[in-house]
């Protein structure tokens, strides 16, 4: 039946609370909204497709229903990837929203049309002429906007017959299968379908997807069996295995793609990192099966340390979720939590909204901290509504200044507002390890198992991975294997003591990276007034640089001592603005340093080697000629995002690169018998992620005992060049202990047995 009709896969999307469940229930008459979680806290989790057909026209209309609250922002990311048209659900008396914004972006990117349902118009507050002042600014006069209420059941006629003039042209019937993972659904002796929206060619029950994975049959969302599904349907998969991808999961080309490296999910970055101790080793088990189960409902990922679980959120409210799961069945202590990254704006900024006044100022390399008519106040945690704060949660890089404010709600809103005028930094999480690999180019199959992030790539076989830190140890070992140990692996330590600042400097856009000890690297961008080719405008862009620079440096300005200039057009302008600047005492260059052999010929500065001045060293060094091209693997990746700019990742990612070349003096090579390498700089650099029992199953020092085995896994081919009797000495392991002295008993297996250990 399903195939004489048109199908159409329409997004409600919008910010929380807005209306877009009680609309769908009004068309369809079905709340969408079942999850225990959601009825109690009367919001939208997952990602909901409910079907509607329109009998006259042979349409069927999937209707995606889609969370607005922001720690769920997975849904309608989900959606975002398999729409054919997006209902911007936006109320009529909040207007426009920090996620109504988003949603428009995205629309945009992805060329889906979009029709904006104004809701609770039955209230007296409603004001569609806000809405559509808001659309004029964005310059997207050209949608429509139906107004509608849930309550007094307006408009819902018109929005129906608005959505079904939208075709959408199926054209890729007769191309290779591809779909998108949407959801999951348990059912009684079936186990685990899986919703899959197929984004082209044709699928039918009994086909081999991959070598291991074959559809055993195709249901319907209505439970009927099918014998065929296409393009544009969402159907159900029963599969021949157990499924266990990750939400937003794409199939194409054969091969099952994670959801972090293709998709704009892997916008949606976890941002919070709860610890939660389980000393019952049954019942960490059961956790973990109770998170593999939550992971099929909302996309999160977890780690565990002994019995402790790191779960990695979005935010409180998803923590939240997890948690009252779990609570039901299991005792646990939650043991800490840390913010991953810090997301900060690029200027001071107000903003008001009803009774609201507040100011929000960059801090860099702090977390959130606000004051309240200048008393500082814990956290914005404590005083804003879970539902209200929409993106304020994760700016934590920001002071927040509350001049007035009656309630949360209007601080939060505020707040967001404030934030939507300025441009926001996202900063590398600083779990991640970034390395380098060279001799090895057949990554690929590593970087999708791994989840790991492509930095860069040259033209010859050098890659820039950022590795999360919980997958370094098995990303090693198979690297290893595959490679038979041919890559060459270094890890980047940077610098402990120096602080360095690098930049990009073009002709109009200037991306500035500052290192510190034990700091993630923070990046930033400015945009210049006018082109510098202009001399006559020098000063001018020097005092605005001037003011943006002190903006992010702050303190750190007065303890910089290495700076990296890359070689590009503006690099002339940028040392003369630094000479000045740091109040260097440099005649004719001579502070500068550099390794350009070729900068004399191009016609620049002199320059002079020299080994060292007080302050601040600059480096001149050669510019990453192909920054397009990291450029277009960054952008997938998520080092940094931009959200106005384009010219922001661009220019700062260059001057990160910059930096790390800089640095290159600081590379650690980890050699092919790394036991001991490998395991100082885990634990010198990322102490307290990583134990030494994850890596060879002994849990503590104590553990280690003269004559003891030490496995190292069977795939590894770490140490493949000791021979049986050979001595390992594993130096600096702990400070009470100088040295191990280890026997390998089998080079390939790895097996050592510890003989010594001098106290
Ligand atoms: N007065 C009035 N209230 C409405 C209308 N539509 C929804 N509401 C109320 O607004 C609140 C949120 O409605 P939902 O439909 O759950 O909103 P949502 O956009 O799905 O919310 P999230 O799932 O949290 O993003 C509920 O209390 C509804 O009763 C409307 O047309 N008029
Ligand atoms: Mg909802």
């Amino acid at each position: 039946m399903e195939q004489k009709y048109r199908v159409l896969n329409v997004l409600f999307a919008g910010h929380a609370q807005a209306g877009k469940s009680s609309l769908i229930e009004l068309i369809v008459g079905i709340f969408p909204d079942n999850l225990d979680f959601e009825l109690v806290h009367g919001t939208t989790v997952s990602l909901k497709v409910i079907q509607f057909e329109l009998k006259k026209s042979k349409l069927l209309l999937n209707l995606l229903d889609t969370a607005g609250h922001s720690d769920f922002k997975a849904s309608p990311a989900l959606g975002l990837e398999f729409a054919d048209l997006l209902v911007l659900v936006v109320s009529g008396t909040d207007g426009f929203q920090a996620r109504t914004f988003w949603l428009i972006e995205k629309a945009k990117e992805k060329n889906i049309p979009v029709i904006i349902a104004v809701t609770k118009m039955d209230l007296p507050a409603a004001n569609v002429n806000k809405i559509k002042k808001d659309l004029e600014k964005l310059n997207a006069r050209m949608i429509s906007i139906i107004q509608t209420s849930a309550k007094k059941n307006i408009g819902i006629e018109e929005l129906i017959s608005k959505i079904s003039i939208y075709t959408k042209h199926r054209k890729k019937i007769e191309e290779d299968l591809s779909f998108i993972i949407l959801g999951y659904e348990y059912r009684k002796g079936l186990g685990n379908l899986i919703n899959v929206g197929i984004l082209s060619g044709e699928i039918e029950p009994k086909r081999a997807l991959t070598p291991e994975v074959k559809t055993k049959a195709i249901y319907s969302l209505k439970k009927k069996p099918l014998n065929r599904a296409s393009e544009g349907e969402i159907v159900q998969l029963l599969l021949n295995i157990d499924p266990k991808f990750n939400l937003g999961t794409k199939y194409y080309h054969g091969k099952f793609i994670s959801p972090k490296i293709e998709s704009i999910m892997a916008e949606v970055l976890p941002r919070k990192e709860f610890f939660i101790e389980i000393n019952d080793p049954r019942k960490f088990k059961l956790s973990l099966e109770i998170f593999e189960k939550l992971k099929k409902i909302i996309p999160f990922d977890y780690y565990t340390e002994r019995n402790v679980i790191n779960l990695l959120v979005v935010g409180d409210l998803q923590f939240e979720f997890i948690k009252e799961r779990l609570e039901d069945l299991i005792d646990f202590k939650i043991i800490g939590s840390k913010i991953k990254g810090i997301i900060t704006i690029n200027k001071v900024s107000k903003g008001t909204h009803k009774s609201a006044s507040v100011r929000v100022v960059p801090r860099c390399r702090n977390a959130l901290t606000v004051s309240r008519e200048n008393n500082q106040i814990t956290k914005l945690y404590d005083i804003l509504a879970a539902t209200a704060a929409c993106e304020a949660f994760h700016l934590d890089g920001l002071h927040v200044d509350i001049y007035s404010g009656k309630n949360e709600d209007h601080i939060a809103q505020a707040i967001a507002k404030a934030v939507d005028k300025v441009k926001i930094i996202k900063i590398v999480p600083y779990q991640d390890i970034i390395i380098k690999i060279e001799n090895y180019t057949d990554v690929f199959p590593l970087i999708e198992k791994y989840n790991i992030e492509v930095l860069f790539q040259s033209q010859t076989d050098t890659f820039f991975l950022q590795v999360k830190n919980e997958n370094f140890e098995n990303f090693f070992n198979s690297l290893m294997k595959i490679s038979e140990g041919k890559a060459e692996i270094h890890l980047f330590k940077f610098e402990q003591n120096d602080v360095i600042l690098a930049v990009d400097p073009g002709t109009r856009h200037f991306g500035f990276c500052l290192i510190e000890k034990g700091e993630m690297p923070s990046l930033w961008f400015v945009n210049m007034k006018t082109n510098i080719e202009n001399l006559r405008s020098h000063n001018v862009l020097k005092r605005q640089l001037d003011i943006e620079l002190t903006n992010f440096l702050r303190n750190e300005k007065d303890i910089i001592n290495k700076i990296f200039v890359g070689n590009g057009p503006g690099s002339d302008f940028i040392i003369d603005f630094f000479i000045e600047y740091f109040n260097i005492p440099c005649d004719d260059y001579s502070c500068v340093i550099t390794d350009l052999s070729t900068h004399e010929e191009s016609g620049g500065l002199k320059t002079v080697v020299k080994s060292r001045f007080e302050p601040p060293d600059i480096f001149l060094v050669d510019e990453f000629k192909t920054t397009k091209e990291a450029l277009f693997h960054l952008q997938k990746g998520e080092l940094v995002s931009e959200v106005r700019s384009k010219g922001f990742v661009d220019h700062a990612i260059a001057a990160l690169l910059i930096a790390k070349r800089g640095l290159k003096g600081e590379v650690i090579k980890l050699e092919k018998k790394p036991l001991k390498q490998l395991y100082d700089y885990i634990v010198e650099n990322y102490a307290g992620s990583y134990s030494f029992s994850s890596i060879h199953n002994v849990n503590d020092l104590n553990d280690l005992k003269p004559g003891m085995y030490l496995r190292v896994k069977d795939s590894s081919r770490l140490d493949s060049n000791l021979k049986d009797g050979d001595i390992v000495s594993f130096s600096r392991f702990g400070s009470n202990y100088k040295n191990f002295l280890g026997t390998t008993l089998s080079g390939n297996k790895i097996i050592v047995k510890f003989d010594s250990i001098e106290i």
